[in-house]
C-alpha cells in the first residue's frame, strides 16, 4: 500500500469565512505537496455519493445539504505517512473538541461546518480522490 498519498477537501464554510488560502497555508507549512487540485461545485446527488458511507444518519441530510452549498477545493497530497499525518493536523470533527493549534480548532464553526475533510484510511483516499480526478489530473 502507497502512504504516501491522501485526500482533502475544502469546504463550503471555509470558502465563506474567507480562511481557503490560510488553510493551505497551514497544509504546506506541515510538509505537504500537492499532487492534484481543483475547486469544484458539488450536487446534493454527488455530495449524497461521496458521503455514502453515512446514508440513514440523522446527520446526513445536513452534511449533504452544506457541502452543495457553495463551492469545494479539492485535493491529493502527498507526504510521508500521509492519511495520519493529515487527519492530526486537522483535528477532531468537532472543532470545540478538535486540540489546540489544529486546521479544525483554528478555522471550523461546529460539526458540520468544521472546514476541511480529510480521508480516514488510505483505501477510501483513494476511493475518493477517484471521485474527483481521472489519472491524468494527479501528478
Ligand atoms: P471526520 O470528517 O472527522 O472523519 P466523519 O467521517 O465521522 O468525521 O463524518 C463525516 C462528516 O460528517 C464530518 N466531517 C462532519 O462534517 C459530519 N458529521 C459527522 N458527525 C456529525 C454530527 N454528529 N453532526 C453533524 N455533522 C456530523
Amino acid at each position: 500500500m502507497n502512504t504516501r498519498f491522501t485526500f482533502c477537501m475544502i469546504k463550503p464554510d471555509a470558502f465563506k469565512n474567507d480562511s481557503v488560502s490560510d488553510i493551505l497555508l497551514e497544509i504546506l507549512k506541515a510538509g505537504f505537496k500537492i499532487r492534484g487540485i481543483k475547486i469544484t461545485m458539488l450536487t446534493k446527488g454527488k455530495a449524497e455519493q461521496f458521503y455514502d458511507i453515512h446514508q440513514g444518519k440523522d446527520f446526513f441530510d445536513r452534511l449533504t445539504s452544506f457541502m452543495s452549498s457553495g463551492p469545494v477545493m479539492a485535493m491529493v497530497l502527498e507526504r510521508p505517512d500521509a492519511v495520519e499525518s493529515l487527519r492530526a493536523l486537522i483535528g477532531k470533527t468537532d472543532p470545540a473538541q478538535a486540540a489546540e493549534g489544529t486546521i479544525r480548532r483554528k478555522f471550523g464553526t461546529d460539526t458540520t461546518h468544521n472546514a476541511v475533510h480529510a480521508a480516514d484510511s488510505y483505501e477510501n483516499a483513494e476511493r475518493e480522490w477517484s471521485f474527483f480526478f481521472s489519472k491524468r489530473e494527479i501528478y
